[in-house]
């Protein structure tokens, strides 16, 4: 099977636009998050994140091919209010982004500083009824997005994930793992972020996403991160790294929140 695009080589990110015109838009991501040159928002009340602490019934862990994706299966769906978005947005699914090594692998920069790791909690909102109809709009998705850290201890809170990860090494491949909680993938405190609207990171690169990123990190060891380099990609090769590079900021207002 030959995907129509890919993280390298003739399907690279510089040829995505060929056949994703939105990908060579003017408000994609990610992007680098350079602290001297936002602008300090101080009125934005904080998140509130509701029923992401409630155990789900089960989670799906998904192969696709370009990356490992995670579905929640629960009564109540996690949703987000505060935070400076204008309303409900629900939880679809999470999803990784990683490198090559330990040098890099986040998508967006902090400080143009890059991190192995960054996952995204992408959720759309909830008077758009449905994520197709909400790629619609410019506010439709809200992603929040954290970095992680190398750790010398295993994160525990990983362990379930990644034993799941055995059972999905090729695409489309599914397995239900041990349910934990939506907050495992939040870091412990939410309060500092920075805020900017962007794009999906990956083809068709709808700029739809209203982007949070989290200043503070979440941790992962370097033998845990080992495990999604492992995964096999459409063509039958190890899923190295899915990191789109940095994109063009061009005059966006990037705010940084701290209360
Ligand atoms: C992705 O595929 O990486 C992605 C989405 C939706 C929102 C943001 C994002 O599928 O990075
Ligand atoms: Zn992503």
């Amino acid at each position: 099977h030959v995907p129509e695009w890919s993280y390298e080589g003739e399907n690279g990110p510089d040829h995505w636009s060929m056949i994703y015109p939105s990908c060579g838009g003017q408000s994609q991501s990610p992007i680098d998050l350079k602290e001297n040159e936002m602008q300090q928002d101080d009125t934005m009340e904080p998140f509130v994140f509701h029923h992401y602490n409630e155990l789900p019934d089960s989670i799906t862990v998904e192969n696709v091919g370009h990356s490992v994706k995670l579905t929640f299966q629960m009564t109540n769906t996690p949703y987000v209010t505060g935070g400076g978005l204008a309303s409900a947005y629900k939880f679809m699914q999470l999803h990784f982004h990683w490198g090559i090594d330990d040098n890099d692998g986040s998508e967006h920069h902090i400080n143009s500083h890059s991190y192995p790791c960054e996952v995204h909690l992408v959720h759309f909102r909830e008077r758009y009824e449905t994520p197709s109809k909400a790629i619609l709009y410019g506010d439709g998705l809200a992603v929040l997005g954290s970095v992680f850290t190398i750790s010398k201890e295993d994160n525990p809170q990983l362990a379930g994930l990644l034993a799941g990860l055995l059972n999905v090494l090729k695409p489309n491949e599914q397995v239900t793992i041990s349910p934990m909680p939506l907050s495992y993938f939040l870091p412990y405190d939410t309060l500092g972020f920075y805020r900017y609207k962007g794009s999906l990171t990956t083809p068709p690169c709808s700029e739809v996403v209203i982007w949070t990123v989290f200043s503070n990190k979440l941790k992962i060891s370097d033998e845990q991160i080992r495990w999604f380099r492992e995964l096999e990609d459409f063509e039958g090769k190890a899923m190295q790294h899915n990191d789109r590079p940095l994109q063009p900021i061009n005059n966006r207002p990037i705010m940084m929140v701290t209360t």
